[in-house]
């Protein structure tokens, strides 16, 4: 049994406590952080956790009494408890996007390659949901054919937070498919080109410029189109469709009950992606668990390489935002710690 040290207790790091709590087997809540010491303390009590709350991040990843640590903070307080963790060799399992520049994230592959170990999964949960994985499996057994285009919905109800930004919209919503369709494709991006819709007049934001159309070139050629709308209103709405050169294959909704009731026949849409990935987030775990427990790492996959070249696609994607132009995109070469 893992003992688990959360760093940030707001609602996905709550969440996290929870499957680790009551869900999960393999790692039990040891230890909490929060920079509002009160969120960390609610989420003991609520949670009825056995855990210590700790003064700082720092502290409670120092700790020898935690085995593994989840990043679970704000997207821009990521990159110090993950170096700190990869310096003193422990595993961590992060929060996506891993930090919000390419920057960042850079430094976290450089310190793995020089520790020559990986100790970071990161939460890009999407690779782990029973639907991406079936597409997956269906696409590298030949079966469709080499994919040629894809065309992706992600639509959220509202936005995140009430100071979700335009830049938001790319680095902490969109940024799922820029991982998910590079894993599904099998090879780097090369360029990219955004384009920002008709505002919604139900946008209560006014420096949120959505809804946002992605226009995606892979370096074979294959094109993915994402339409990014984060104030759908009518739920949480997940598509994917993969174009084939003899077929084509689409990501299943989750099973609902259908209702045939007063001339309709209607099937509930979730309404966020707790609830629509829950699955997913509960697998991620027993991975990281799994690998940690079983082999004492390196960590399962998503990697920090995966971390980083996301957001260099996120940067060329703000890049096109900002200048309205197709940016093309550059991936350094993969280290061998990653291949
Ligand atoms: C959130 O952090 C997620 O991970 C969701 O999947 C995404 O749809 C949402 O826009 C993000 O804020």
């Amino acid at each position: 049994m893992l003992n688990v040290g959360f760093i940030g207790c707001g609602s996905i790091g709550r969440d996290h406590i929870e499957r680790v709590r009551n869900t999960v087997a393999g790692g039990r809540v040891a230890g909490v952080f929060d920079v509002v010491d009160e969120a960390a303390r609610k989420a003991v009590s609520d949670f009825e956790v056995d855990a210590k709350v700790y003064g700082s991040a720092q502290e409670l990843i120092d700790d020898d009494a935690i085995d593994v640590v989840v990043v679970a903070s704000r997207n821009d307080a990521h990159l110090e408890p993950i170096l700190r963790c990869i310096e003193i060799g422990k595993n961590v399992l992060t929060e996506k996007p891993l930090t919000k520049t390419s920057e960042e994230s850079r430094k976290i592959v450089d310190a793995e390659v020089a520790a020559g170990r990986r100790f970071v999964q990161v939460g890009f949960n999407r690779r782990y949901d029973p639907g991406y994985r079936r597409l997956k499996a269906i696409v590298e057994s030949g079966e469709i054919g080499s994919l040629l285009l894809s065309n992706c919905r992600h639509y959220n109800a509202a936005p995140a937070t009430s100071y979700y930004k335009t830049d938001d919209v790319i680095l902490d919503t969109f940024i799922h498919e820029i991982d998910v369709m590079q894993w599904l494709f099998g090879e780097n991006y090369a360029a990219i080109e955004m384009k920002i819709g008709k505002r919604n007049s139900l946008n209560p934001a006014p420096d949120l410029d959505e809804p946002q159309l992605a226009i995606v070139e892979t370096e074979s050629g294959a094109i993915i189109t994402v339409e990014i709308n984060i104030n759908c209103q009518y739920g949480y709405d997940i598509q994917c469709r993969l174009v084939g050169e003899s077929g084509i294959v689409a990501l299943p909704d989750p099973a609902m009950p259908e209702i045939r009731k007063n001339l309709a026949i209607t099937r509930e849409i979730d309404p966020s992606w707790t609830a629509r990935f829950e699955e997913s987030y509960n697998e991620e775990f027993k991975a990281f668990f799994q690998s940690v427990a079983r082999t004492g790492g390196p960590a399962a996959i998503p990697t920090a390489w995966d971390g980083y070249i996301a957001n260099i696609t996120g940067e060329a994607a703000l890049a096109s935002l900002h200048d309205k132009r197709r940016v093309e995109i550059n991936i350094p070469e993969k280290p061998d710690l990653y291949k």
